[in-house]
Formats: structure tokens, C-alpha cells, sequence
């Protein structure tokens, strides 16, 4: 079981493409803080809300565990880990408590762009590189397609020209990257962008109500947005 706690700790990415606009929308919300040694961590000064400072991957599982009590994350991955525990028989435990409208982009399937494409059918049979095997697995599900899916965890645009996959199911915003390795996206299975995951149940000694006013303030700096 977890500790009691006080304060509200909400996970962002340490780097990448969704840290920076999580700490200012964070800083948007009135929400002042100073710097653990180890970098890891963000004291909040205003509000009692600290922040959690990891890779995008472990937000879900942080928040699942009662580590963290909110995230800032890709809906990509938060997807992927509901269909994971699903996977695993237990039962939905996080969901979207808000959208915010940027790091937005597509989990597509690309094919070589010297190929036709007459529809999903057509994957029949073929290996598919992939970062998000459940998201792939119920897109194929619902398509009635039997294909292999070949998990990778970077480099997913590359493994056909390796010969490792036939075609790949992978994150899209320009396309510039699919260009790049000869590959065109045919079909969109997920419309992604940065979500507040929190828990379905409520949150316990007194979270909520600090939650709750967090999650207000984050609604009226994204009107002010809008
Ligand atoms: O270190 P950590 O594990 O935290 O970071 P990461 O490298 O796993 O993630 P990061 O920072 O690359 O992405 C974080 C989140 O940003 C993703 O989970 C998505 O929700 C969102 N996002 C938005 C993207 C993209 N756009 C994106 N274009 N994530 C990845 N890409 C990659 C894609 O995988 C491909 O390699 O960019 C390439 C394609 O981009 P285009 O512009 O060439 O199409
Ligand atoms: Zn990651």
C-alpha cells in the first residue's frame, strides 16, 4: 500500500516533446516550484503539487500504482496500457480527465510507397513493426486481419529496409520521417494528442480537492488558449 500523502503529484516527461509544454502549462496554472538536486523532481512552492520528472512510457503505470496521482501524456500511450491490462484480464483503472489540444498526432499504418493500397485485407499474413502492439492488435481485431505484430521500441521506421518487418504501424505528425524511408501512411488507427490520465476512482486524503482546483485552473488556462 502506498503512504499517505498531502500533496498532489502529477508525472511529466523528463524531456522529449511533451515536457516542455507540461511545465508551462503547469507554470500557466499559477503553480511556482523549485528543482530536487537529482533533477527528478519539482517542489511546487504555490500550490501543494509537486511534479514527478520520467519517461512518457511509465506515466500510466506511476499513476496505476498510486505513485503519482495525475499525468501529462501522449493518449497513444495511455491507450496502450488500458488495452495491456484489459489484456491481462484487470480492469480499467485510468482514463482521460482532460484533452489539450497540442502534441498532436497520428498512429498510422505506412506501407512501402511503391505499393497499392486496396485496404486492410491486404496486411493479411504481414509482420508489423510496431512501439504499440495492443493499439495495433485491436485495430487488426476489428479488421478481422490475422497479421504479426513485431514490437520495437525505436527505429520502427527503419525495419522494413532491415528486412524485419513488412510494413509499420507507427506515430505520425509530418510525415517527413515515413518520406524519409520510402514509406506512405494509408490508414490512421489512433488520433493522439496530450491528455491530463488521472485514476477513475477519487483521489484519497484530500488529493481531490487539490486536484480538483489544479484541474480547474488548467480549464481556464486552456480557454484562455482557445
Ligand atoms: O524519453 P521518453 O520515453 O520520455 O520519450 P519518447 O522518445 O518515447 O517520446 P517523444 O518525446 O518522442 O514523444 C512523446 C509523445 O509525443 C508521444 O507519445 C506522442 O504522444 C507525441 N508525439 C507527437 C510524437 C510525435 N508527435 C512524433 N512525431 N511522438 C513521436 N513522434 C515521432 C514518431 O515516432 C516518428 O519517429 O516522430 C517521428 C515522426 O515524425 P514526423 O514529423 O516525421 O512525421
Ligand atoms: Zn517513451
Amino acid at each position: 500500500p502506498v503512504q499517505p500523502r498531502e500533496r498532489l503529484r502529477v508525472a511529466i516527461q523528463k524531456s522529449g516533446r511533451l515536457g516542455e509544454p507540461a511545465r508551462e502549462l503547469l507554470a500557466s496554472c499559477g503553480l511556482t516550484w523549485r528543482e530536487s538536486r537529482d533533477k527528478l523532481f519539482l517542489y511546487g512552492e504555490s500550490l501543494p503539487v509537486d511534479i514527478l520528472l520520467v519517461r512518457d512510457d511509465d506515466i500510466p503505470g506511476l499513476i496505476a500504482d498510486g505513485v503519482c496521482d495525475l499525468g501529462i501524456v501522449g493518449r497513444n500511450v495511455l491507450v496502450e496500457h488500458g488495452l495491456e491490462r484489459e489484456a491481462q484480464g484487470r480492469p480499467a483503472d485510468l482514463n482521460e480527465w482532460r484533452q489539450l489540444g497540442w502534441g498532436t498526432c497520428r498512429l498510422d499504418i505506412a506501407i512501402p510507397e511503391s505499393e497499392e493500397w486496396t485496404g486492410p485485407q491486404q496486411l493479411e499474413g504481414l509482420r508489423i513493426a510496431t512501439s504499440y502492439p495492443q493499439t495495433l492488435g485491436r485495430w487488426l481485431r476489428d479488421n478481422g486481419v490475422d497479421a504479426e505484430p513485431v514490437v520495437l521500441n525505436g527505429s520502427v521506421e527503419i525495419a522494413p529496409r532491415l528486412g524485419q518487418a513488412d510494413v509499420v504501424c507507427d506515430l505520425v505528425s509530418t510525415g517527413g520521417t515515413l518520406r524519409a524511408n520510402q514509406l506512405r501512411p494509408v490508414t490512421t488507427i489512433l488520433h493522439s494528442e496530450a491528455v491530463i490520465a488521472g485514476p477513475r476512482a477519487t483521489l484519497d486524503d484530500g488529493r481531490q480537492e487539490i486536484a480538483d482546483l489544479l484541474v480547474r485552473r488548467l480549464d481556464g488556462a486552456l480557454q484562455l488558449k482557445e
